[in-house]
């Protein structure tokens, strides 16, 4: 598979307790990504502080790590080809008011903070955050019967 990858994706509180949980997970299934790993819950203060770590400093900081560990939240693991840049694209920009319609922040949010997703920026940062939540033995190898329907390998060019 080309371009075959693994990123590190959150369902914020806010959409948590707003019970929009299912309907981002749906957005993201339909999609075709194939979930790895998955877990629910309540951020502790250290690990919000290793997450953010790239961010130590920025006057958003503490009010990001306060709003992370207020309530609980979902973090998994996805595959795919090229599922770092497809999952943002699906996200929309950081800021809710500025995203798109048709995508997640653009559809469920107002907000900057209260952003609803996260997903992993770069390959790197996809293998450090996910290694801040799951160990390599939680992360589930599995093959879908229906892969062809999603992503076919190449056409050999004759
Ligand atoms: P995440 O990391 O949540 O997927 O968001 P982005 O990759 O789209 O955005 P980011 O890293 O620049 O910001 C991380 C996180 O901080 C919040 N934030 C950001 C904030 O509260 N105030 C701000 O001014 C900025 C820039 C939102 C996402």
């Amino acid at each position: 598979m080309s371009n075959f990858e693994r990123t590190f994706v959150m369902i914020k509180p806010d959409a948590v307790e707003r019970g929009l949980t299912g309907k981002i997970l749906s957005r993201i299934e339909r999609k075709g990504f194939k979930m790895v790993g998955m877990k629910f819950l309540l951020m502790t203060k250290s690990k919000a502080e290793e997450l953010y770590s790239p961010h130590k400093g920025k006057p958003f900081f503490v009010s990001l790590v306060e709003f992370i560990t207020s309530a609980p939240l979902v973090v998994m693991v996805l595959e795919g080809p090229d599922c770092i840049r497809q999952i943002r694209k699906l996200m929309g920009a950081t800021n809710c008011a500025e995203a798109e319609p048709g995508t997640i922040r653009g559809d469920f949010g107002v907000s900057i903070q209260n952003n609803l997703i996260h997903g992993s920026d770069s390959p790197e940062s996809a293998k450090r955050e996910m290694a801040v939540f799951f160990t390599e033995q939680e992360l589930v190898n599995h093959q879908r019967s229906l892969e062809k329907w999603i992503s076919p390998a190449p056409t050999p060019v004759h």
